[in-house]
């Protein structure tokens, strides 16, 4: 084992048992056969090549990672709603698994290039054979619609390295914008799509046919 396989473990393993819990809230939600604020939750551990990136960038020494990056370990919670987001995260704050050490809120403050999501950074003990191991890992909630624009312009970012040609600078911007329309449109509409959902969930259950 090198000595990033060793550095990784407990990242690896947080995220796999943290994937478990989170997807477990969803379940417990469709059990209940109510909405679910909880589409569906991703998790990754940084890749090493994009720890050394955003280390050499932020001026992050090697031996400080631990505690100068937040986002070894990452986890995604996507929602249907901008409301749900808040649900979600009033869930994380009352669970005694994890120490929430630090929000941010990019939804009421968008970022610069457009980014909406909320952040928590939480404190998560790992059980390891050789005692507890705390890591710090981060949660982005975020809606459907601006889980879209996050991974296109993610990927442009990987293309352009953060120097957009003015014209995608705007289109960006641009949809960005129709993003966060989106999202208040099916807010206005959310009773109606909820109950829509749950119609068709219990039918499917029961193999009825609608
Ligand atoms: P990955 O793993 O490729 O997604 P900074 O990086 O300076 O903005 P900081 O302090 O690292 O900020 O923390 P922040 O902003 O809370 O979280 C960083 C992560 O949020 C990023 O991880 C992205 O996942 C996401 N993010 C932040 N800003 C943007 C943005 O403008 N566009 C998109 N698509 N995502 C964003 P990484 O490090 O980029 O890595």
């Amino acid at each position: 084992m090198n000595n990033w396989d060793q550095f990784l473990a407990p990242y690896k393993q947080a995220i796999e048992e943290l994937k478990i819990k989170l997807k477990g809230m969803r379940r417990q939600f469709e059990q209940e056969h109510t909405h679910s604020p909880i589409e569906f939750v991703t998790g990754r551990v940084k890749p090493v090549a994009s720890i050394l990136d955003k280390a050499r960038i932020k001026n992050i020494p090697l031996d400080k990672l631990a505690t100068e990056m937040q986002d070894i370990a990452g986890l995604r919670m996507m929602c249907q709603f901008v409301d749900d987001i808040e649900t979600v995260v009033k869930l994380l704050r009352n669970r005694n698994d994890f120490r929430i050490v630090e929000e941010r809120n990019y939804i009421s403050h968008k970022k610069p290039s457009g980014y909406r999501s909320y952040h928590v950074v939480i404190e998560y003990p790992v059980q390891t054979i050789t005692g507890e191991k705390k890591i710090l890992a981060e949660i982005q909630i975020r809606t459907l619609a601006m889980n879209f624009w996050a991974t296109i312009e993610h990927s442009l970012n990987y293309k352009y390295k953060g120097q957009f040609p003015e014209e995608i600078n705007k289109r960006l911007q641009g949809a960005a914008e129709a993003a966060f329309r989106l999202d208040e449109e099916m807010s206005k509409i959310k009773d109606e799509i909820q109950e829509a959902q749950v119609y068709f969930t219990k039918n499917k259950e029961t193999g009825k046919k609608i």
